[in-house]
């Protein structure tokens, strides 16, 4: 059993779930012990973030080391290309996510408290995030996921990060406009059967964490 330590609307930890599910692991969601940023659970985790794995006492952090550890740990289905240079786009575009376009979003987290918002900021943020969306469209070609038919990692992360930018657009009007490859892409993540059950559980957790910033 995998002990998954992770808060429900954490990104990060979202995409680590979808790797589990795709592999058919057991997996359980354990709070940070102490709670969020707590000296405790530093204490366990020296990275402070989440998520983080126990897998029988070996403790690992950062989603993107942990889905590569699952990966090789149950390597049915691969998700990973077999084709080395098709591998390595996966794994730019994987990076991508986490350190371009995730960013972009997460800055926003602060303002999502109307009483809290600094409105110039969002306004140059959301061209900062538009930015980052429209260069998502010219250095990925989905067919119809990242790396053809099925769910593979690079694909985790944006199921996750497209769902939390399509949640805050309501309440936060940010306005941004897919460009069509990745509305059909988003689309395409919503389809499939790992993220459609991921998300049943992930959004509700979304509205809740975004109902509970806008209510201060
Ligand atoms: N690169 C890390 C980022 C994880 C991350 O930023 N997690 C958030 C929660 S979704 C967090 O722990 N933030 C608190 C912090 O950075 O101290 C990963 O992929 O796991």
């Amino acid at each position: 059993m995998i002990k998954l330590y992770s808060i429900p609307p954490s990104v990060y930890s979202a995409k680590v779930r979808l790797v589990l599910r795709a592999k058919g692991l057991d997996f359980e969601d354990v709070l940070p012990p102490g709670g969020y940023g707590s000296d405790a659970y530093k204490a366990l985790v020296p990275y402070g973030t989440l998520p983080a794995i126990d897998h029988d006492g070996f403790l690992l952090a950062d989603s993107e080391a942990i889905n590569e550890y699952l990966n090789e740990l149950a390597p049915e289905p691969p998700m990973w290309p077999a084709d080395l240079r098709q591998r390595a786009q996966a794994r730019a575009l994987a990076r991508f996510h986490d350190t371009r376009l995730e960013p972009s979003l997460r800055a926003l987290f602060d303002h999502v408290d109307p009483s809290k918002r600094d409105y110039d900021f969002v306004a140059r943020q959301t061209g900062v995030i538009a930015g980052r969306i429209e260069q998502l469209a010219r250095i990925a070609t989905p067919s119809p996921l990242m790396t053809g038919k099925h769910l593979s990692l690079c694909d985790c992360g944006y199921a996750i990060t497209l769902e939390m930018l399509s949640q805050l657009d309501g309440p936060m009007k940010l306005g941004i406009m897919l460009p069509e490859p990745v509305a059909r892409y988003m689309a395409a993540l919503r389809a499939d059967p790992v993220v459609a059950a991921e998300l049943a559980t992930y959004r509700p957790a979304l509205a809740a964490w975004i109902e509970s910033e806008v209510s201060g």
